[in-house]
């Protein structure tokens, strides 16, 4: 039988000089990691977690700062054949209690410093294994490790075997797991490589976070599967990326990280003259921004769409020959993806006119883990997948996204859903009812507000209320601005008129 795991097909990427440096760490302890370095590594953790006899399918969920050993671990995962659960590192207790609860992860990995609420969290989940990893190599998960054996053969694994599980919210109710195999991973990261371009001596700026799609996925695979080596930023530094790009070619950010690069003096035709490529996604890119960018850099930024269902969608053409770049679009389909547009009934869309975005193709998930009824819900009876995103699609097949049918903020690439924060905010006593909004941002894009309506003979303290979010939800959840109001606007229908709030509060971030 052939081996479909997706780490193999990384591994047979690697270059033939396995001592070339893989991964140049610019900031944090700094330092340097060999191709070699990458596959023993990832070999004594796979070792490791063969060692803990854990069931087929098993889970091993991981919410650490980024470093080049939380990349390994993932990657070790897959090399193992289990199944890797990132975690955004500012989820809180209630957050992590949720995650663990639905996913029921045999294996959790978390920061040293989170040890003792993520643990208990997780014995009394079940989970068997807790290690720990610190951003600087310590902790139990490396101490472990250092005594597994540096050989390992990648476990066998089908296509469709289960690579990951990535929880992304809901309109309604709580984060759904998506699913994603071996092969939705693979055959993406393929077709990036191919569409992308990707050269012999392409060098990677990574500065995502390694938790989401965006860079644990898109970023990493598209390195690994081209041998190239990464210059690997923890934390987003405009200056700092701005002056290693002398030394790089291809550069992968959401809006934000552009909007802040363009704040930064250094940013020249000169200092970008080296890079063959910016790609932004994860979140709409402005106009402005993609204008800037080029009056700035010379370099036209090119804009791909996707999400965590379905890794990427469409892309902008990276090659002249293949078509320009065209502002305020995504891009035509990747090949061998489906894009269409059905209207609300679910009749075909004219080119060129607005309806609901739908995808099939082997990038697509397989479904929310554990939600037979509400993965049916979200895929049409002939099998394509409901974005969410509202769009058309031009002659030539070029997709614009116009918005979205779901009630979903977007700031700095990070995903909020409304409806959860307007739960939390709800508990808070004294609070009758509340509205999340997101409006412009000059930096996230879209900023989170709240307009809270008070119970009757209550008084709210709209700073207590924020401080009080702090301490419960992931930190770019938190409202920018929490407004208390004597009531909220409504249809006749009753239901909250979103849109009025939205025009009432969109000047507050104005720049
Ligand atoms: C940080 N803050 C945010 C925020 N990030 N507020 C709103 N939205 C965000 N995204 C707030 C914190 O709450 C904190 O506020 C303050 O900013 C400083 O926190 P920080 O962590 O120091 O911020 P910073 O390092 O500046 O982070 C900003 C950022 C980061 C833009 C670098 O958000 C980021 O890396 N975003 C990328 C997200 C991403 O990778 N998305 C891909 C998803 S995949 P306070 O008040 O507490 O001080 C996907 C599919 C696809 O969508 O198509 O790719
Ligand atoms: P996530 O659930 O975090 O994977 O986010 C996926 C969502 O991000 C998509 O459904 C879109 O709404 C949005 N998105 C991703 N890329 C783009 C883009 N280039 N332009 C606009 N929205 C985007």
């Amino acid at each position: 039988m052939s081996n479909s795991n997706l780490f193999a097909a990384l591994r047979a990427a690697f270059p033939a000089n396995l001592d070339a440096v893989a991964i140049d760490v610019a900031d944090g302890a700094g330092g340097a990691y060999s191709w070699r370095d990458l596959e023993r590594g990832t070999a004594m953790l796979a070792n490791l977690l063969a060692s803990l006899g854990l069931p087929a399918g098993s889970r091993v969920a991981v919410q650490t700062e980024k470093s080049v050993e939380a990349l390994m671990l993932y990657l070790a995962v897959l090399r193992a054949g289990y199944v890797f659960l990132p975690l955004n590192t500012a989820y809180q207790s209630a957050e992590i209690d949720y995650f663990i609860g639905n996913a029921e992860p045999a294996v959790v990995v978390c920061a040293p410093k989170n040890f003792a609420w993520v643990s208990r969290i997780a014995f009394s989940a079940g989970t068997g294994h807790v290690f720990t990893l610190g951003e600087t190599r310590e902790g139990t998960l490396l101490e472990r490790a250092a005594v597994c054996s540096d050989q390992h053969t990648p476990a066998v694994k089908a296509a469709d075997d289960l690579a990951a599980i990535l929880y992304t919210s809901g309109t309604t109710g709580r984060s759904k797991g998506a699913m994603l195999s071996h092969g939705n991973l693979l055959s993406n990261a393929q077709t990036l490589k191919a569409c992308w371009d990707w050269q012999p001596g392409d060098v990677l700026i990574h500065a995502l976070p390694i938790f989401h799609v965006h860079g644990l996925f898109v970023a990493s695979h598209g390195a690994l599967l081209n041998g190239s080596k990464m210059i690997w930023f923890g934390r987003f530094d405009p200056k700092a990326t701005i002056a290693r790009m002398r030394e790089a070619t291809v550069f992968m950010g959401v809006p934000t990280l552009y909007v802040r690069m363009l704040a930064e003096p250094a940013l020249t035709n000169e200092a970008a003259s080296h890079m063959r490529l910016f790609i932004s996604g994860s979140a709409p890119l402005l106009v402005e921004t993609f204008d800037s960018w080029i009056e700035r850099t010379g370099h036209t930024l090119l804009e791909r769409y996707g999400m965590s269902e379905t890794v990427m969608l469409t892309s902008n053409p990276c090659r002249a020959q293949d078509g320009a770049r065209r502002r305020g679009t995504v891009g035509p389909a990747l090949p061998g993806v489906g894009v269409r547009v059905r209207g609300d009934h679910g009749a075909p869309c004219p080119v060129g006119e607005i309806g609901h975005i739908q995808v099939r193709g082997p990038n697509v998930f397989s479904g929310y883990w554990r939600l037979p009824e509400k993965t049916k819900e979200e895929f049409t009876n002939d099998g394509w997948f409901k974005t969410g995103d509202v769009g058309k699609i031009e002659a030539d097949g070029y997709v614009t996204i116009v918005g979205r049918s779901k009630d979903l903020i977007i700031s700095g690439g990070y995903n909020v859903y409304p409806a959860e924060i307007e739960g939390v905010i709800n508990d808070l006593p004294g609070v009758a009812e509340s509205a999340v909004i997101g409006v412009p941002h000059p930096d996230f894009g879209e900023g989170v507000v709240a307009v809270v309506v008070a119970q009757p003979g209550a008084t709210l303290d709209a700073a207590a209320m924020v401080a009080h979010l702090k301490a419960q939800i992931a930190n770019f959840k938190v409202p920018k601005h929490l407004f208390v109001v004597a009531d909220l606007p409504r249809n006749a229908m009753g239901k909250v008129q979103k849109n009025l709030l939205r025009e009432q509060h969109q000047g507050l971030f104005a720049a």
